[in-house]
This record gives C-alpha cells, sequence and structure tokens, in this order.
C-alpha cells in the first residue's frame, strides 16, 4: 500500500440544518488535514453552525452542485479531495474509506449505492423509481465507454477526486450533473475509478432539491452531449485550481 497523503474533506449543504446537527459528531474531521464547507445560499442556520464550530465556510458566487465542486477543487489545499453531503444519504464511516482508495491509487473513488453489498434509499420500497433510472443511465454508460470493470454508480455524489485527475476531466456542468458527467469523462480517458459498497440512509430533514424530472432531462442532454463530443472535452475551457 502507498503512503497516505493530506487530505482535504469538502462538506457540500444548502440548507442541512438538520441534517448537520444529526452527524456532526459522527463525521471523522480527523482524518483529513483540511476541511471546509461550500454552501450554496443556506437560510437555515447550516452556515453559522460551522462557523461556530470553527469550520470554514466558502458561499458559492453561483448557484448549483456543479459550481460547488469546481470552487472546492480551487480551494483545496491538498490533492486528495472528497465531497461529503451531510443530508442523511451518506455514511460519515465511509469518508475514511474513500480517501484510502485514492491512497492505493485511484483516480476517483465512488461510494457506491448499487451492486453487491450496497443499499439505496429505495431498496425498501416495491417501485423504486430514481433507483431504476440510476441504474439504466449507469448501464448505458458502461455499455458505450466502460472497457473495465463494471462501475456500479456513476452518480453518487459521494466520492473522492485526485486533484490532477479531477482538473482533466473539465466539468462544466451544473447542478446535479457534474458528478455523472464526470464519470463518464473518467471512463473515456481510462481513469482509474474504484468503488466501495455503501449503505444510503434516508434523508434527515429538509427536502431533496434534485426533482426526479429536471434532472432526468439534464441528464439525457448531458449523456447526448458526452456522446456527440467523444473526447473533445480536453481542449475546453480550465477549471482546474491554481495550487
Ligand atoms: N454547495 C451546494 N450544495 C448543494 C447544492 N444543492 C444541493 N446541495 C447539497 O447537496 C446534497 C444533495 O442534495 P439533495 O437535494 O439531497 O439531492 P439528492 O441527495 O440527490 O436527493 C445536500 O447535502 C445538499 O445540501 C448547491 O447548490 N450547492
Ligand atoms: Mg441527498
Amino acid at each position: 500500500m502507498s503512503a497516505r497523503q493530506p487530505r482535504t474533506l469538502v462538506l457540500l449543504t444548502l440548507n442541512e440544518i438538520e441534517g448537520i446537527t444529526a452527524l456532526h459528531d459522527r463525521i471523522p474531521y480527523v482524518c483529513a488535514d483540511e476541511v471546509f464547507v461550500v454552501d450554496g445560499g443556506s437560510r437555515d442556520g447550516t452556515r453559522e453552525f460551522f462557523i461556530g464550530h470553527g469550520i470554514r465556510v466558502l458561499d458559492q458566487k453561483s448557484k448549483g452542485r456543479g459550481e460547488a465542486f469546481r470552487l472546492a477543487v480551487q480551494e483545496a489545499l491538498h490533492d486528495h479531495i472528497l465531497f461529503f453531503s451531510p443530508d442523511g444519504n451518506e455514511d460519515p464511516a465511509d469518508i475514511p474509506k474513500l480517501f484510502d482508495l485514492l491512497d492505493e491509487g485511484a483516480d476517483i473513488a465512488i461510494a457506491r449505492r448499487f451492486g453487491p453489498g450496497a443499499h439505496n434509499e429505495e431498496d425498501d420500497q416495491t417501485f423504486r423509481w430514481r433507483a431504476w433510472t440510476n441504474r439504466a443511465f449507469t448501464l448505458a454508460v458502461n455499455l458505450v465507454w466502460n472497457r473495465g470493470s463494471y462501475v456500479y454508480d456513476t452518480i453518487n455524489g459521494f466520492r473522492a477526486f485526485k486533484r490532477s485527475s479531477f482538473e482533466k476531466l473539465k466539468v462544466d456542468g451544473p447542478g446535479f450533473v457534474i458528478e455523472f458527467q464526470s464519470t463518464i469523462r473518467a471512463l473515456k480517458q481510462g481513469m482509474k475509478i474504484r468503488e466501495i459498497p455503501t449503505y444510503e440512509g434516508a434523508r434527515i430533514g429538509g427536502e431533496s432539491t434534485a426533482k426526479s424530472l429536471p434532472t432526468g432531462v439534464l441528464f439525457v442532454r448531458h449523456f447526448i452531449r458526452e456522446l456527440l463530443i467523444g473526447k473533445r472535452f480536453s481542449r475546453g475551457p480550465d477549471t482546474g485550481g491554481s495550487h
């Protein structure tokens, strides 16, 4: 196993006061060398919660998770960068495991909600619309772009990147498509994607802002765009950081 590299843990929030209040004591902050929050404009006390606990909060200038990812990579001091969303869906105990995969040589480490040993939010329901749609998108991506072993979750936001790998992807997608786009482009470049099975819990408070229909349409549009542009994204605008 290779040496442990310094780690940046990024928390992504938009009105997550109930989630962060419940999860704060379970987040293994000590496994990271730097921790900060990228906030999309919370008005429920989320920002104040972190500031009160001595955690730096960066405010986004424009909206959406896509922008949050790009800002975080620009600001991160270290080259191993993990994104955690404290809304209840993600298990904080997986944070060190994902960082470990980067130390072991992965370009991207993903907590997968599907496949052997994993659990997703809808597993106890009869109609699992969101899970089925997720799996269909993932199957399509694997069929078109993956020449290696199957990637079970091309979409989950609970993931970590090597800075240099993230920068090569030139991800420019808005909102909730950012993770999907990053997986597709990583497969196009033959990057090393490693996954760990995760247990996706229920949302703790508030509501998801990822509305199914508009998010689905966004995914289809970006899937088609990625088919059309092939590997030409590498000539796109530089979205990387300066460190
Ligand atoms: N920084 C930032 N975080 C966001 C934004 N939109 C959503 N989030 C966070 O991303 C996570 C996932 O969002 P959520 O609405 O639960 O989507 P879902 O998990 O896909 O249903 C939560 O922690 C949100 O607080 C945004 O625009 N900026
Ligand atoms: Mg969520």
